[in-house]
């Protein structure tokens, strides 16, 4: 892999997909991505139960007060037992479960579980789309060969987000974003869903209209008039009748109801650092130790901007000592980091400006930033031997 290439876009979006005849089977229909959707169950309501467990097991609407006219954000999947949803009146809510407790949102906690999980998700792909704060696209084509090999990174980063946050999310692996999202709303909560690329055609012959993408109210109910109610209906139409009733939509429609979604995923906004760090649960005192996990964070480091094709110019470790006083020590370089030895050498001068060991160690964190692109595609390709093609 290497720096300069740019992520494969397999889009077929618009008219250029179709030059040539109809490319809807086999590789070029994108059908040879791996695609993970990722959404966090009942996301602000499981938080506030998690933080406060004498909610645990009841009935939890988040959201604006039934005596204020507010709406439900979302509830917990005990209160949608009562018919509770996102968005429906508070008051009604409360008509319906009077039993409900009503909790206001705390945002603040939402991102902050949000932040966690996209540095799980980022320690995996670089192609990490956030769609909100509980809601991802992972294209992992680069880490996992096959669709057994995604299916096993979906389940281990299932793991390491209820490890890290104690909250589940729900995952569903397919060949593209329209199915992944559609599988990990299949199996809700705790879900986890596959959809084998030769299966594609099947499953989405089988979903009601509504579960497509940019299919709303009104064009559900245009569809069902003319009697298109599943994607088999959708499937059985012709191209140029589609695009007819539903102008460039039509195209979307047409290769979604055969299971194709040519959409690459697109990572999020640039970032201004890369870091990796941990919290340990018996302070550290050995500086053989300490001098290790400086090690593995810097890997991790690594990792990520291996996957991001990045490199930077600043390295930085953060020592919390027992007492919860915290230091920092930098190292700005005048070129962007050549590699990992390179970034482990600096990070050992800057361990010996601190105390740890000496005093106890708490926490410790490395960062690398003033991020740029690594030197010349030359050094970029040499940047960090052994890690590439591993996030
Ligand atoms: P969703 O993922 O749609 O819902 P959810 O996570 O609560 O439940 P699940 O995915 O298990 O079905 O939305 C994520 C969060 O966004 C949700 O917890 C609260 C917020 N939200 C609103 O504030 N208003 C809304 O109308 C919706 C749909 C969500
Ligand atoms: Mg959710």
């Amino acid at each position: 892999m290497g720096f300069v290439s740019k992520p494969a876009d397999f889009g077929l979006g618009g008219r250029r997909g179709f030059a040539g005849g109809f490319p809807f089977s086999g590789a070029a229909d994108g059908g040879d991505r791996r695609i993970v959707h990722f959404d966090m169950d009942a996301f602000f309501a499981a938080v506030e139960q998690r933080d406060f467990p004498e909610y645990a097991g009841k009935p939890v609407i988040v959201g604006g007060l039934p005596d204020k006219r507010g709406v439900v954000a979302t509830c917990s999947y005990e209160a949608r037992r009562y018919g509770i949803r996102s968005a429906m009146s508070s008051a009604r809510a409360a008509r319906l479960c009077p039993a409900a407790v009503f909790v206001r949102p705390r945002f603040e906690v939402y991102r902050r579980v949000s932040a966690q999980i996209r540095a799980i998700f980022e320690q995996y792909t670089g192609l990490v789309e956030m769609l909100s704060l509980d809601e991802a696209y992972l294209d992992v084509s680069e880490t996992a060969a096959d669709i057994r090999a995604a299916s096993a990174l979906a389940r281990e980063i299932k793991r390491r987000v209820l490890e890290t946050t104690r909250l589940t999310v729900s995952a569903g692996v397919a060949c593209n974003k329209f199915l992944a999202k559609i599988a990990s709303d299949m199996d809700k909560p705790d879900g986890f869903y596959v959809v084998p690329a030769r299966h594609s055609e099947q499953f989405a012959g089988s979903l009601p209209v509504g579960k497509f993408h940019g299919i709303g109210k009104v064009t559900r109910a245009k569809m069902e008039k003319l009697g298109i109610v599943t994607g088999a209906d959708l499937r059985r139409r012709p191209l140029d009748e589609l695009v007819g009733l539903f102008g460039s939509a039509g195209y979307y429609y047409y290769q979604a109801a055969r299971g194709v979604d040519g959409r690459a995923v697109v990572a999020g906004r640039p970032r201004k650092s890369v870091g990796s760090e941990t919290t340990f649960e018996n302070d550290l005192r050995d500086a053989g130790e300490i001098a290790g996990e400086v090690r593995r964070r810097a890997l991790e480091v690594a990792r990520i901007l291996t996957s991001r094709k990045l490199s930077g110019r600043t390295v930085t470790l953060k020592v919390k000592y027992a007492d919860f006083t915290q230091i920092t020590r930098s190292r700005t370089l005048d070129h962007p980091l050549t590699g990992l030895n390179e970034m482990l050498r600096l990070l050992s001068g800057l361990l010996q400006k601190t105390e740890a060991g000496a005093r106890p160690v708490r926490l410790l964190g490395v960062t690398v930033s003033g991020l740029c692109a690594p030197g010349t595609p030359r050094q970029a390709a040499l940047a960090f031997p052994g890690m590439a093609g591993t996030a």
